[in-house]
């Protein structure tokens, strides 16, 4: 059959663990949902050409360059995607929009809300060319998150009390651990508040519909110095090891967030209790598949939490893959993202989260920051 379908470019920009799984994400999409639009793995980019190159070969892609800038000039790229630390994302963004390609961008979108005005802004003037940018929180693309927003928007939680969200993994609890980029302000802004804790802020406003109107923060480096990563030393650590907050919710929940990778045992433990006046929904990415319901409009006596398998065919995302019960795993989240964006693309809409969300998680986080220098102090997020 000849291809009627418009072909729509990518170039990635890095190629370390974002740009693998996003890579993964580029190669299966097509074959598992249909699109009315063809991706095409053109060409990505890192700093080196040889590894650039090796890097091509390895995850799919047709070619490669050795600088990012490259791959604005090229009439069959159309989509940037952006997988490299947040030291790079606002310049990389802003020039993409500006050349007119569309652009996914990995969280957070910026090491600074300045960063992230910036380029909220650009994203408004591309959009009204027809040109759409998206902020990569690939939580949302969880089908059990997805249902469980579905659930939240019917109503079947009826008001919202308490959110209480934690993203727990151990991965630097050893103090041998290198001094890699996630743990140098000036690379990644902020540590487990930035990498982690940006991730349950959007999932928590995402499931509840909500947005945060202000948090008290609490935050510490608990190893100050580390082995530098080419041997010779130690140098210091520059961001948090753990940040957690209490937050209200715009109708008036009360919300708890943790942020840690100091939580021995857990290795990627995005956990979300929400509890309303008609019911409660508990999640963990590490048993990503299922979903807790509490229905508390049922008698007390047949009442309590129950799990639903989120497999079945009526689940988001959920008809285009396994029978029922066979489950997904962390990278599909990544296939449903470019799945969406690809489909926002072709109808001419602006995706979701916007780089709009993804700079009111930033100001969130900025105010989580501001709040733990201040001794705890309620800081207001600005709407
Ligand atoms: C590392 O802490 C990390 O890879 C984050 O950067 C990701 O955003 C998260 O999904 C898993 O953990």
């Amino acid at each position: 059959m000849t291809e009627t379908r418009p072909t729509l470019g990518v170039g990635m920009v890095g190629h370390a663990f974002m740009g693998r799984v996003h890579s993964q994400a580029w190669r299966s999409v097509g074959a598992f949902f249909d699109l009315p639009v063809r991706p095409s793995m053109t060409v990505l980019s890192g700093r080196s050409r040889g590894r650039s190159d090796a890097a091509a070969a390895e995850l799919g892609w047709a070619g490669a360059e050795s600088d990012w800038r490259r791959l604005l000039d090229r009439d069959d790229v159309h989509i940037i995607d952006i997988c490299t630390p947040g030291d790079t994302h606002a310049e990389i963004a802003i020039a993409a929009l500006e050349a007119g390609k569309h652009v996914l961008c990995e969280k957070p979108l910026a090491n600074s809300v300045a960063e992230a005005e910036a380029m909220a802004a650009a994203a408004d003037i591309a959009a009204a060319r027809g040109v759409r940018s998206m902020a990569a929180f690939n939580y949302r693309r969880v089908p059990a998150v997805a249902l469980a927003r579905q659930l939240v928007e019917q109503g079947r939680l009826g008001e919202i009390r308490h959110v209480r969200a934690q993203y727990l993994q151990d991965w630097i609890v050893d103090p041998g651990h290198p001094l890699v980029w996630r743990l140098q302000k000036e690379k990644a802004g902020s540590g487990a508040l930035g990498d982690i804790g940006a991730h349950i802020v959007d999932t928590a406003q995402f499931v509840t519909g909500q947005p945060l109107t202000g948090v008290s923060a609490i935050s510490d480096t608990f190893i100050k110095e580390r082995p530098l990563l080419g041997g010779g030393g130690v140098g210091p650590v520059t961001v948090d090891d753990a940040t957690l907050f209490t937050g209200r919710l715009r109708d008036g929940a009360l919300a708890s967030f943790e942020a840690t990778r100091f939580a021995t045992g857990r290795k990627n433990s995005l956990r979300m209790e929400i509890n309303g006046s008609l019911g409660s929904l508990a999640f963990d990415f590490e048993a990503m598949n299922e979903l807790s319901f509490h229905d508390h409009t049922l008698p007390a006596a047949e009442a309590g939490f129950r799990r639903i398998l989120v497999t079945e065919a009526d689940h988001p995302y959920a008809g285009a893959w396994w029978p029922p019960g066979h489950g997904l795993g962390y990278e599909h989240t990544f296939t449903h993202q470019v799945k969406d964006f690809l489909e926002a693309i072709a109808a001419e809409k602006d995706p979701s989260p916007s780089f709009r969300d993804g700079l009111n998680v930033q100001r969130v986080l900025d105010a989580a920051e501001r709040s733990a220098a201040a001794e705890s102090r309620w800081t207001p997020i600005p709407a």
